[in-house]
């Protein structure tokens, strides 16, 4: 990058106020000036993305494309001047002019491109790749609506559209009219003999969608390297508007990008969701076929130059798009084109939950991508052939791409692809034993795994600042650019004083998040509790419930005893539900009533307060993640596949409550089992019921009073105005027994809390377990995951 001097700085930074708002920096606003700042970091990188690219074309080198539905960036600001290497020049230089960065950073808004964790992932390894100096590159949709706002409403969840994006467009942006291409979907396809024999394609009342990118430059840590995060937005051009006569036409077409579906795990069958997933997958896949056919190679090797990666199967596609455009755009024979199509592939298994497994109506599919429908049937037609008589029968029935009139997306980007990988140790055993066993039969070379990863310098050097400069006074700056270098906090693990100022660092952050608590709930949180943080997408599986049945225990306990002394506790929450899960939803409305009938209750005398933190998002969590001494991580044992908020937790000096799923068990081989509380199933003990078909829920609550007091509080009046709320979960609990083990796991879960709650006391030997987990925290970060899938999946590095 250009050599930047604080001089240098104020005089540019003022001549962009001049210029785009014909403002006097005094009386600009933090509005004006964060797009004033954003716009000279564009200005300035520039010169490393223009020789970043060239490199690239002019070494033709193997390039990756991340395709995604969904990108979680959150604010941008922060990461951009840390990993330019100017994030103190720049705040001396505004500081200077009187500006508070602070204020600066306020005034962007939340890229919320993303659900929850698939969508968060995508964005750390868009921070890690230029990091890693990997030619690797986002593709995803510019939708105009990210996740909704959620409001709470007299305890319900409330949505709202997140609008996000300003009329003039996202600061990061940059609009690329030039590299628009076409994307046709709808009518009717025949297959029209030519004269040299070949069946040619004819298109009949297609609609054609106009795709126009967005790119996001995406700055490496200080190494000069500067990558790109493509979004496609459509458009209807003056060439095919006769397409689309009436308003109503049109306004069905901007739908397309209009708003990220909110459904986190479970999927419905929507046209217009189909629609997204193959407009940003052709309009993807025809730029990177046109690029690499500037380089005048042959097409049959376009995998030795490019890898696309499928995130979950939503943009499996891909696929069938790829073989469409090599055969039809470029003649290709069937065979050639699989075995490049097969090399370019690679897939990302995010979950096992089989509501969530993507299936597509065929009759659907051959309505909206009549093209792709008849590839995909060929797809399947070789897949039995090649197959047949080689394997049981059953097995190809289970493993073929249709069945039963549905496209199966799984079955589509494991045999279309030559990787597939789970995204932790236990998650990738689970697909091979279990949910994708008939395939590790067919494909055993195609299995590996990647464990999830975090981008670390958000999530300590950005979001925890304090904890940053003690670690920095400790160990030296060192770990700032090498995270493995926490390691060096190892040798003081038991130094008293160091530990009281990291116990310092954390109550300096608690009361952050608190001020933050009383100036939006005006709820008044004392410091000295420990603060017991769940934060993530509401979902049974995730027992939110369990949690939430410990604290009515608490609760029970102290109005039994009035003199009852416990250490005191704050326990948060922060979760949106999918808008169409009833039961998640429920969930939520008793969290809130259960938290204002204790928050009010003066008889617990501060010992115990519930807080539910409205519109959880990546900003918030930057607030949170600091701020919590306990993680709750207490999904069923088998179903949370892996989980990054568990890694952001122990980075900054959390103590992990957990069960052994997902990366959990990760962390505690990390860590050490005496650095982490588990309780409850493994997986081995879920699965065994699963075999015996044993579990009895209402046989637990029959024997156990002191359980079958918790569950009765649901319906019993404990909890204010949630007369329905209540009787649901019990249900879900006692008539539906209980499928997520919650009833089971209980003991197990209250024995734990408690000895958290007695470990607390001893402040010396709670520091001391907090940094063996930050010392250890160095493992997960995201730039060596993304560097194993450039090594071991795309082959670029
Ligand atoms: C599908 C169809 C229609 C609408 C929405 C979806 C859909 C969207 C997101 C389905 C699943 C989605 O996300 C799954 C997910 O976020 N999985 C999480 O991935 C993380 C990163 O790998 C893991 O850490 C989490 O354990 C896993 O739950």
């Amino acid at each position: 990058m250009i050599h930047l001097t604080k001089e240098k700085i104020i005089e540019d930074f003022k001549m962009r106020l001049h210029e785009d708002f014909m403002i006097q920096n005094a009386e600009a606003t933090a509005d004006e000036r964060f797009i004033a700042l954003a716009k000279l970091i564009k200005c300035y990188v520039m010169p490393d993305w223009l020789r970043h690219r060239d490199e690239i074309v002019k070494e033709q080198k193997k390039t990756a494309y991340y395709f995604s539905i969904e990108f979680l960036p959150g604010k941008m600001l922060q990461t951009n001047l840390l990993n330019l290497g100017i994030y103190d020049l720049v705040q001396e230089a505004l500081a200077d002019l009187d500006v508070d960065l602070m204020d600066l950073v306020a005034a962007e808004r939340d890229m919320a491109l993303g659900n929850g964790g698939l969508g968060r992932l995508a964005s750390c390894f868009m921070d890690s790749l230029p990091t890693i100096g990997a030619p690797g590159f986002g593709n995803g949709i510019r939708y105009k609506y990210g996740l909704f706002k959620q409001k709470i409403v007299n305890g319900y969840q409330v949505e709202l559209p997140d609008a996000w994006l300003p009329s003039d467009g996202n600061v990061w942006e940059t609009k690329k009219p030039h590299a628009a291409v076409d994307v046709k979907i709808y009518g009717n396809v025949y297959l029209v003999p030519q004269e040299n024999g070949d069946l040619k394609p004819v298109y009949e009342n297609v609609k054609t969608l106009h795709a126009v990118p967005y790119d996001i430059t995406q700055i490496g840590f200080n190494n000069n390297v500067v990558n790109n995060l493509r979004l496609w937005d459509v458009e209807i051009p003056e060439k095919y508007e006769l397409d689309y006569p009436t308003l109503a036409d049109r306004r069905r077409i901007e739908d397309i990008t209009s708003v990220l579906y909110p459904d986190d795990a479970t999927r419905e069958g929507k046209s217009l969701r189909l629609i997204q997933e193959y407009f940003m997958v052709s309009a993807g896949l025809q730029t990177i076929v046109k690029s690499y056919a500037k380089m005048g190679l042959p097409m049959a090797q376009i995998h030795e130059k490019v890898a696309v990666h499928i995130n979950d199967t939503h943009p499996a596609m891909a696929v069938p798009e790829l073989m469409r455009i090599l055969i039809d755009d470029y003649n290709l024979e069937w065979e050639v084109a699989w075995a490049t199509t097969t090399q370019v592939m690679s897939y990302t298994n995010h979950t096992v939950l089989s509501e969530a497994l993507e299936k597509w109506d065929a009759d659907l599919f051959k309505e909206i991508v009549p093209r792709i429908y008849q590839i995909v049937g060929e797809i399947d037609r070789q897949f039995v052939k090649t197959w047949a008589g080689k394997v049981e029968a059953a097995i190809i029935d289970r493993t073929r791409v249709i069945q039963n009139g549905q496209i199966h997306m799984a079955n589509l980007s494991i045999i279309g692809g030559h990787s597939v990988n789970g995204v932790a140790k236990l998650h990738t055993e689970l697909l091979i034993e279990d949910v994708l066993k008939d395939f590790y039969l067919l494909y055993p070379e195609k299995f590996n795994n990647k464990t999830n990863g975090i981008a670390q310098r958000r999530w300590s050097q950005i979001a925890n600042p304090d904890m940053s400069a003690l670690l920095d006074k400790q160990i030296g700056k060192g770990w700032r650019s090498n995270v493995h270098e926490l390691s060096k906090l190892e040798a003081f693990l038991d130094d008293p004083t160091i530990q009281h100022d990291f116990y310092q660092v954390k109550q300096a952050n608690k009361q952050r998040l608190a001020d933050y608590v009383k100036k939006t709930q005006g709820i008044d949180l004392p410091i000295h509790a420990i603060f017991d943080v769940q934060v993530k997408r509401l979902h049974a599986y995730k027992r939110q419930l369990l949690n939430v049945m410990h604290i009515i225990k608490l609760y029970q306990d102290l109005k039994d005893d009035p003199t009852l002394d416990i250490t005191p506790r704050v326990f948060f929450f922060g979760a949106k539900a999918a808008p169409g899960y009833h039961f998640a939803k429920s969930v939520i409305k008793i969290i809130n009533e259960l938290a204002n009938l204790i928050n009010h209750d003066e008889s617990l005398r501060n010992q115990l307060k519930v807080v539910f933190l409205e519109n959880y998002n990546v900003s918030l969590a930057e607030l949170i993640v600091p701020a919590a001494d306990v993680s709750e991580q207490i999904s069923t044992a088998g179903k949370e596949a892996s989980g990054t908020s568990n890694m952001k937790f122990m980075l900054n000096g959390a103590i992990t409550l957990a069960t052994l799923d997902g990366a959990n068990i990760e962390i505690k081989d990390a860590v050490g089992e005496d650095n982490i509380v588990i309780f409850g199933m493994d997986k081995d003990a879920v699965y065994d019921h699963y075999a015996r078909h044993d579990y009895n829920s209402r046989q637990i609550y029959d024997n156990n009073p002191r359980l079958k007091r918790v569950v009765d509080a649901f319906t019993d009046g404990t909890i204010p105005n949630t007369h329905y709320e209540g009787y649901e979960i019990w249900d879900a609990l006692i008539s539906y027994n209980d499928e997520y083990f919650l009833l089971e796991d209980f003991d197990d879960y209250v024995a734990k809390q408690a000895y958290i709650s007695e470990l607390y006391k001893d402040k010396n030997a709670w520091q001391a377990k907090a940094m063996k987990n930050i010392a250890n925290s160095g493992r997960f970060t995201s730039d060596d995951t993304i560097e194993l899938y450039a090594r071991e999946i795309w082959g670029i590095l």
